[in-house]
């Protein structure tokens, strides 16, 4: 068995040492997408936290450049936490960011950099006005939570920004900001939105329009018929980004989920290993891109041995569903380019109960896999549990990869050992409506299955699922997973629902990891068409 420590990513961004978390202030500027992101110069362990700051052409290669935000002034002395970037109307960008301004408690106020020469296309140096902080936690706001500024959006006269909260002791806020000039900034007395969930991190809040159309728009776009807002929290206590798709109040600065229940029964973006995500508008291709953190799954003792720990997600495109219910999420196009030339497959093939099928010719240990698949009958489907019917993690914690079903589990087993005792499992499983559930369609589950990822035994291993709001009854439904040695990032039915795994094999490594389709359930599947591709290491690829 190979070390823990040999296993890194081939295209995923990482630090080549010490530790990252959230992505920040994600921009485009002179023909440049930057991206800043939360970093310990001195350990790959969270700590001493600083912003780090990569450049890139084309969202795959990457420049690392000299820090660009550290502690320096009384209000960012101990730590210098989360933000965004506004690009302001004469096109130049300003960051707002959480200081921590005191050593004995995590005491946070709001930040505010400019660039020091807005000509340099690269952005590497920032400086802090005098007037900071702009934002102090005042009038009852808890000092130890309240953090992590937005992106400015603009109308009528105001610039606006949501800073994310804690209330009493659970309820999730977030507090409206406004601005003339952005530099005085006052509180909304009624936040946007709330709820009982626990501390809301990283808030992020922009408009998608209902036109069915992928593209994107700025933030600053509030107020045309033609567009929903979503707004998307960081749960500190449940570790992931759950949102809701809405109606945004501009005159009364009140955010309405479409759907009453939405705070409490959420959509997640991902439904694995995801964080402290937040998107920014390109303009130069005109649609919104979303960035988000996934942390190691191995052990702290681990990452301390080899000596980094955090990667970025693939960056995605967002945009809403036709149906308006929900986000669609796509790797950026750009990671095509790192797709080799020779791409195996498969087509038409029928894989039947309990059979399996190797994907030969290719180094699947980093490689992007799209298939689609053919449903040829829901007759045998299982009757879902309703005791289960609210809790997909669980469900497939019950019914994992090797439990038989009658429609599925069907899907992918990747970074497989060659005698299949390491293997990664993403699949779906197709239900019978519940009885319990008002709707004679079919439910489809998602799961990312690591529990039989590695023979290493020393580590976290949960099994993910979420819903997939397709229409099983066409026959269809396509899987993308983008291998990465210890990533495997998945995409189900185009988008619908997204699951990030961090695996760990100890012999599924290199030309020694292969590619299944697998079929575990009753009835035949097809697979009307795979593709898998190699992945190429990009050229630059280098965090701080
Ligand atoms: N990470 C930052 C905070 C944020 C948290 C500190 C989310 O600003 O709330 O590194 O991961």
């Amino acid at each position: 068995p190979v070390s823990i420590l040999e296993l890194s990513t081939g295209y995923h961004f990482r630090p080549p040492k010490n530790w990252i978390n959230d992505p920040n202030a994600p921009l485009y500027y002179k023909g440049w997408y930057h991206l800043f992101y939360q970093y310990n110069p001195k350990g790959a362990v969270w700590g001493n936290i600083v912003w780090a700051h990569s450049v890139s052409r084309d969202l795959i290669n990457w420049v690392a450049l000299e820090t660009a935000i550290s502690p320096s002034i009384e209000s960012d002395k101990y730590g210098c936490w989360s933000g965004s970037a506004t690009i302001l109307p004469d096109g130049t960008p300003a960051i707002m960011y959480t200081g921590i301004s005191r050593p004995d408690i995590n005491y946070e106020v709001q930040n505010m950099a400019f660039p020091k020469n807005s000509s340099d296309p690269l952005l590497r140096e920032w400086v802090k006005p005098g007037h900071n902080p702009v934002i102090v936690p005042e009038g009852g706001i808890n000092a130890t939570q309240f953090r992590d500024p937005t992106t400015a959006w603009y109308a009528d006269g105001h610039w606006r920004i949501l800073v994310g909260a804690l209330s009493g002791a659970s309820r999730g806020v977030a507090y409206v900001y406004r601005s003339r000039d952005f530099r005085r900034w006052t509180r909304v007395r009624k936040p946007l939105h709330s709820a009982p969930t626990g501390m809301w991190e990283c808030p992020d809040f922009y408009p998608v329009t209902v036109d069915g159309r992928q593209s994107g728009v700025d933030t600053s776009v509030v107020s045309s018929p033609r567009v929903k807002h979503v707004l998307k929290n960081s749960l500190d206590l449940r570790r992931y980004d759950y949102y809701t798709v809405g109606t945004y109040d501009r005159v009364r600065e009140r955010y309405v989920p479409d759907n009453p229940a939405g705070d409490e029964h959420h959509l997640r973006y991902d439904y694995g290993n995801f964080y402290a995500s937040k998107t920014f508008y390109d303009p130069a291709k005109r649609r919104r891109i979303l960035w988000g953190w996934a942390n190691e799954s191995d052990t702290a003792v681990d990452d301390v041995a080899k000596g980094w720990a955090g990667i970025q997600a693939i960056p995605r495109k967002v945009w809403l569903d036709p149906s308006g219910r929900q986000l669609m999420q796509w790797p950026v196009e750009e990671v095509e380019a790192l797709r080799g030339e020779n791409p195996v497959g498969l087509k038409d093939r029928v894989v039947k109960r309990g059979e399996h099928v190797e994907v030969t010719g290719l180094q699947s240990a980093q490689a992007d896999v799209e298939v689609s698949f053919e449903l040829p009958s829901l007759e045998g489907a299982e009757t879902l549990d309703p005791a289960l019917a609210n809790d997909a993690q669980k469900l497939c914690g019950v019914k994992g990869a090797d439990v038989e079903g009658g429609v599925g589990p069907f899907g992918l087993w990747v970074l497989a050992s060659s005698k299949l005792e390491e293997r990664t499992a993403v699949f779906f499983r197709v239900f019978k409506a519940a009885r319990n559930i008002n709707s004679t369609k079919p439910v489809v589950l998602m799961c990312s299955d690591p529990t039989k990822a590695s023979l290493n035994t020393n580590l976290y291993h949960p099994t993910f699922a979420g819903w997939v709001d397709t229409d099983i009854r066409k026959g269809k439904i396509s899987l993308r997973s983008l291998i990465d040695r210890s990533v495997v990032e998945s995409f189900g039915a185009g988008g619908r629902t997204c699951i990030l795994s961090r695996v760990y094999p100890s012999l599924a490594i290199g030309k020694n990891a292969h590619l299944h389709v697998f079929n575990n359930g009753k009835a035949d599947i097809k697979v009307s068409q795979l593709t898998a591709w190699e992945m190429k290491k990009p050229a630059l690829m280098n965090g701080a």
